[in-house]
């Protein structure tokens, strides 16, 4: 396998699908040569296979809004691959989605959840609708319609979606509500669902506590502890939350976050107060950090700025993909950053990345550092198909467990031989083996 030579396939094919191709061209590049030292991968055509997606169901979504005028939006559901298990992964509302996007999350989710060492295949579904100041109302009735369409396509064994950006536990509620009344099945087939039908405790907190569970285990590798270090990090999402509160827990000082308006200087670090007001600030929908610093005298409202900006020791980028651009490395190196983990998937543009590995800093990619989020979503769909539900410490021990094999995973595939390790090259060497093999198991489909 040449990983240029596919790549102008699938460029001649797919040209305008630049992030799928992007994360295609990220994993084929650490493959290459574990790939070639397996001639019965090459024999099955395993990547040329791994790089369609299954199948993709695309579907119009027709509401009303609260005018009364008809509304019409494009769903899809792109079922990547599921060698290794039902097909899982969240659902994007934003208007930025289309198919180059979907593809791009859904091969993703592929090798994820292949590292996450639970059975679960890879997906990822959506729509371009913009839930940006809709009533509950407009979401509800956005959401059934969704559903009245996607639900032939999915099924606890079959596919399995849950949230992502745009899609909370309001969405999962009002799409879990119309498959019910559709299939009249309660039988957890969405994740992410509301304590009192199905979910799972510690299921909203698990991607961001999982990627400071990853964190810990790469500090302590490299004999380094995170009591007192300075984080920066994007984003003010479910996610960015759930790393601010667990970073604030282990002791780091969360001193900047920032949102699409612009960044918030937090020296004096977090409160419960604060941790609390992040969420209030997300479920006003109004895309903004600047009242934070308002509320909070100590902070100090950065227009237009990244968080980045700010002087940290460890950056986390929590919000889209392709945050962080190379100048956006290069300053935080310049500003002696020394770790950078992303959180959001794809978070890092691929210049970013080549910053960080030159400068020898620790870079963890989000397949492995998010990967708590869709492990919990496997932990409650275990918990449903038992028909009981763990107390919360019992979730938080696997989602540790967990993501302490992650890290190993990405240790074992991804040291180089002058030491360093490669998270990059380990997780996806680690996400890949994984799946090829499966598919090599079950024959030419
Ligand atoms: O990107 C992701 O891993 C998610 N949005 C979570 C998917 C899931 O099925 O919980």
């Amino acid at each position: 396998m040449k990983t240029s030579e596919i790549m102008a396939r699938l460029s001649a094919k797919y040209g305008d699908q630049k992030e799928f191709l992007q994360a295609v061209e990220e994993v084929l590049v650490s493959i290459e040569d574990v790939y070639n030292q397996h001639p019965e991968f090459e024999a099955a055509k395993i990547v040329e296979r791994i790089v369609e997606p299954d199948r993709i169901v695309t579907f119009r979504v027709t509401w009303v809004d609260d005018e009364g005028q008809i509304q019409v939006n494009t769903g899809y559901r792109v079922q990547f691959n599921n060698a290794i298990g039902p097909y899982k992964g969240g659902l994007r509302f934003h208007p930025s989605v289309n198919l180059s996007i979907l593809k791009f999350l859904g091969f993703e989710q592929t090798f994820k959840n292949s590292l996450t060492t639970l059975p679960m295949g890879g997906g990822k579904g959506g729509s371009d609708f913009n839930p940006k100041g809709k009533s509950d109302a407009e979401i509800m009735r956005f959401c059934q319609a969704f559903m009245l369409e996607l639900w032939r396509n999915i099924g606890p064994d079959m596919d399995v979606p849950a949230g992502d950006i745009g899609v909370g536990g309001r969405e999962i509620g009002f799409l879990e509500g119309m498959y019910k009344k559709l299939t009249r099945e309660h039988n957890g087939v969405l994740t992410g669902k509301g304590l009192q039908y199905g979910g799972s405790l510690i299921r909203p907190e698990a991607t961001g506590f999982g990627a400071l569970y990853f964190v810990e285990n790469l500090l302590k590798e490299h004999g380094k502890d995170i009591k007192g270090k300075k984080v920066a990090l994007s984003g003010f999402g479910n996610v960015a939350w759930g790393a601010a509160t667990k970073a604030t827990q282990l002791g780091a000082k969360v001193v900047a976050i920032s949102g699409p308006d612009g960044a918030i200087y937090n020296p004096e670090g977090m409160t419960q107060e604060k941790l609390d007001y992040m969420l209030e600030l997300r479920a006003s929908n109004n895309d903004v950090v600047a009242p934070f610093a308002e509320k909070f005298p100590d902070a100090t409202f950065l227009p237009g700025k990244k968080a980045w900006s700010v002087k940290c020791d460890i950056a986390l980028p929590c919000a889209f993909q392709n945050e962080m651009s190379a100048a956006d490395a290069e300053e935080l190196l310049a500003n002696g950053t020394w770790l950078c983990a992303e959180v959001s998937n794809m978070g890092c543009q691929p210049g970013a990345i080549e910053a960080f590995q030159k400068a020898r800093i620790l870079f963890a990619p989000g397949k492995a550092v998010n990967a708590g989020g869709v492990a919990t979503s496997g932990l409650e769909m275990s918990q449903n198909a038992m028909h009981i539900s763990w107390k919360a410490e019992e979730v938080d021990q696997r989602l540790h467990g967990i993501m302490d094999s992650i890290h190993k995973a990405c240790v074992q595939y991804g040291t180089q031989p002058d030491g360093y390790i490669n998270y990059v090259k380990g997780a996806n060497v680690a996400g890949f083996m994984k799946v090829a093999e499966a598919m090599l198991a079950q024959g030419v489909i």
